[in-house]
């Protein structure tokens, strides 16, 4: 059999398994592992780990924020860093906004990607205007175009959603397969503790935390459980924060619900004690929900640990430190005026790698899981995406375990003029990314053109293993027919 390439003499791990192997690949795809392979091009891979190219299933390219500011990072920068990260794909958002329809949203970012990425690519759709029109016709025209997941937002006051149009979100996700993914803040409690805040003069970075309260999110991740479970529809949990929230996707999940849950580097990394930086430097590290303590680093950890969380993503939400990011509203703005969200595609998988798989907190099966094949899974993308196995696409990161960096600003490829990352010590990094076969990134250097990543047109997820609600107390399909169960 002929090979194009073959990685020779490397340690493969996938989600469920660790071994030594060589892998083959032909026309794009892994089409031979096994001992003592040859082809046409080889990489020598000793003392490195061959591992699934990441996923990263949660990204801000090019996209408005909820405070009207472009994110600094766009489809070729933001897939730069992302391949220096050791990623293969990413899902970035595509956001509709209030008064835009879902097919015009989705043009504006297919023109904003094609052209320019260097990664496949994806987009979940935000969904900010639940029209008549976009739940009946619109939004099963975005899953037969391939996207198969949509994020809805429980706060902020030009995306969010009311409980009845996340039930009619929920609902027409159900019927099509597709997942619903949710920013969980309770609205109401951000902007009581807000206004008295602003109104008493504390206004710095900090109190943004402050106006965020664990609470804010529990109870919005309970109602957001309660709601998709009424009406037995999946729903992932986006970028949780806090010990409470985890243990309600925990608790749920224990119940058989089709809930999952995702968090972030930040939440692992950074406390709220880095939002008290002089002047408007705690800016840097404002996002939301916001980063918390030291006990609840340890306690997000343990869910790792404990399978709660299926994906863990970087959130990346790039918002340069100057006047077209963090400081477009001038050196005083308040924290109601400050973009929220902070860089970080290219560090979540080494600080995950690092402090999970070295430090001894994870498996590197579970760094696998966690970091690939289940967004691969849950985005509707595996098994193309997110493994390593005959007739999967190339898609293949290769690290040195060994390698010991520390984290710089100078050292990152995206548009950014800061990290938060900042001085952080990590070993273990990608020293070669690869994406359908094609070398993108090879020992700190871009290979690839940017265009060449491809749009996926990604599939309805499978919930097998959750089994739900068989009979809920209300079926849309069933009640609103008037068919009322004895
Ligand atoms: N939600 C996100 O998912 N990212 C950045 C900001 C936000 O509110
Ligand atoms: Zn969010
Ligand atoms: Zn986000």
């Amino acid at each position: 059999m002929e090979l194009d390439l073959v990685i020779t003499n490397g340690t493969v791990a996938t989600a469920s398994d660790t071994f030594r192997a060589d892998i083959g690949i032909r026309d794009g795809r892994i089409a031979a592992i096994a001992e003592n392979l040859s082809g046409a091009r080889e990489i020598d891979a000793s003392g490195k780990l061959v591992l699934p190219g990441g996923v990263e299933a949660h990204c801000h390219i090019a996209q408005e924020s909820a405070t009207g500011g472009m994110t600094a990072d766009d489809y070729r920068s933001g897939s730069i860093s992302a391949a220096f990260g050791g990623n293969s794909s990413f899902i970035p958002f595509a956001a509709q906004h209030r008064g835009v329809g879902v097919t015009e949203t989705l043009d504006l970012y297919d023109s904003r990607a094609e052209g320019n990425s260097v990664i496949d690519y994806g987009y979940h759709l935000i969904v900010a205007d639940p029209t008549e029109e976009v739940l009946r016709d619109e939004l099963p025209q975005a899953f037969a175009r391939g996207i198969t997941s949509f994020k809805v937002f429980m706060t902020y006051d030009l995306m969010k959603i009311d409980d009845g149009q996340f039930l009619d979100i929920l609902s027409v996700a159900k019927t099509h397969g597709a997942l619903t993914m949710v920013h969980a803040e309770n609205s109401g409690i951000i902007r009581w503790i807000s206004d008295r805040l602003v109104a008493a003069g504390h206004t710095q970075p900090r109190y943004h935390a402050v106006s965020h309260p664990a609470a804010a999110e529990s109870e919005a991740i309970n109602r957001a459980i309660t709601l998709a479970r009424f009406v037995d529809a999946p729903l992932l949990i986006v970028h949780v924060s806090t010990t409470e929230g985890a243990g309600m996707v925990a608790q749920a999940r224990l119940e058989g619900a089709k809930i999952f849950g995702e968090t972030c580097p930040q939440y692992l990394f950074l406390t709220k004690g880095d939002l008290d930086r002089p002047s408007m430097e705690g800016a840097k590290f404002m996002c939301s929900p916001p980063v918390r303590d030291a006990g609840t680093q340890e306690a997000l950890w343990r869910h790792l640990q404990a399978g709660t969380f299926s994906v863990f993503s970087s959130d990346h939400a790039p918002y340069r430190f100057d006047e077209s990011g963090k400081l477009a509203n001038g050196p005083d703005a308040t924290f109601k005026q400050i973009a929220n969200g902070m860089p970080g595609i290219a560090l979540r998988l080494p600080l995950l790698f690092s402090e999970g798989v070295r430090a001894g907190r994870i498996t590197l099966n579970q760094f696998v899981a966690l970091g690939s094949t289940n967004a691969a899974k849950l985005y509707g993308m595996h098994p193309e995406k997110g493994t390593i196995a005959i007739g999967s696409d190339a898609d293949i990161a290769i690290w040195d375990p060994e390698e010991t960096r520390t984290v710089t600003v100078e050292d990152q490829h995206d548009n950014m003029d800061y990290t938060p990352f900042e001085g952080q010590q990590i070993t273990g990094w990608p020293v070669t990314v690869l994406s359908r076969g094609e070398t993108v990134m090879d020992g700190g250097k871009l290979v690839a053109k940017p265009g060449r990543g491809r749009f996926i047109a990604r599939r309805p997820p499978d919930f097998t293993g959750y089994p739900g609600t068989r009979t809920p107390e209300l079926d849309p399909a069933r009640n609103f027919g008037a068919d009322i169960a004895p």
